[in-house]
């Protein structure tokens, strides 16, 4: 596994950014979580800064068995993928201005009920994989999406841009917990968490402070 060569970084992150600077690019960063357990339900948000209108994923959670075990893939402006065991639902958004953008994304095994939330605010729910139970023994990628176990990349499909405030539950957030994470107060203990992220940067990737200008406090 790549884990076993991962000289992991824990660092808290609090008012810092990773800026994905080159365009195309294998440039990703491996994230662990911890405990790493099967899934029946999770919750990932994070924020995003970008002016790409080509496809790219943002967070890709695969296993040896299937590469997009839980992605979260934007295909085109105004329109945002979630995959849970290789199959998704698309959620549509407002195409907005070039401007930070805060996602969360969380799936429910028992009625496979997939919610989207976009700058605190949820879209309307969809289902997937009823009774299904995402594999533990996963590579978790930001900034790329995964066509097989920590690798295959699409050049095309990276991301590029700013990204910050990443964290990831074993667990269905409440509705004010979603609007807490996307006003950046207080969160409850995380499995992948910003302010204690476990990660190794591989390639063109720099964490640098996050500019004065962005929208929240
Ligand atoms: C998953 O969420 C459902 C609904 O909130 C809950 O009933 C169930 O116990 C949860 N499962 C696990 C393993 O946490
Ligand atoms: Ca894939």
């Amino acid at each position: 596994s790549p884990f076993l060569h991962l000289k992991p970084v824990i660092l808290n992150l609090y008012r810092k950014v990773f800026v994905f600077w080159k365009d195309p690019s294998d440039a990703h960063v491996v994230v662990k979580p911890e405990p790493e357990q099967p899934l029946q339900n999770f919750t990932v948000c994070l924020r995003s800064f970008t002016d790409l209108t080509r496809p790219y994923g943002l967070f890709s959670h695969a296993t040896k068995a299937q590469d997009n075990e839980i992605l979260i893939f934007k295909p085109k402006p105004g329109e945002y993928r979630l995959y849970v065991g290789e199959e998704f639902v698309t959620f549509r958004v407002p195409e907005t201005c070039i401007d930070w953008e805060h996602i969360c994304a969380s799936w429910e095994s028992a009625m496979g009920i997939g919610e989207f939330w976009v700058n605190g605010k949820p879209l309307p729910r969809k289902g997937l994989r009823k009774g299904y139970s995402v594999s533990a023994e996963a590579v978790i990628i930001l900034g790329q999406e995964q066509d097989s176990f920590g690798g295959g990349f699409d050049l095309y499909n990276s991301f590029t841009g700013e990204m910050t405030d990443v964290y990831m539950w074993g667990y269905g957030l409440s509705s004010g917990k979603m609007r807490a994470a996307y006003q950046s107060l207080q969160l409850p203990p995380s499995a992948l968490g910003w302010r204690n992220l476990q990660y190794e940067i591989k390639g063109d990737v720099a964490v640098k402070p996050r500019l004065k200008d962005m929208l929240i406090v």
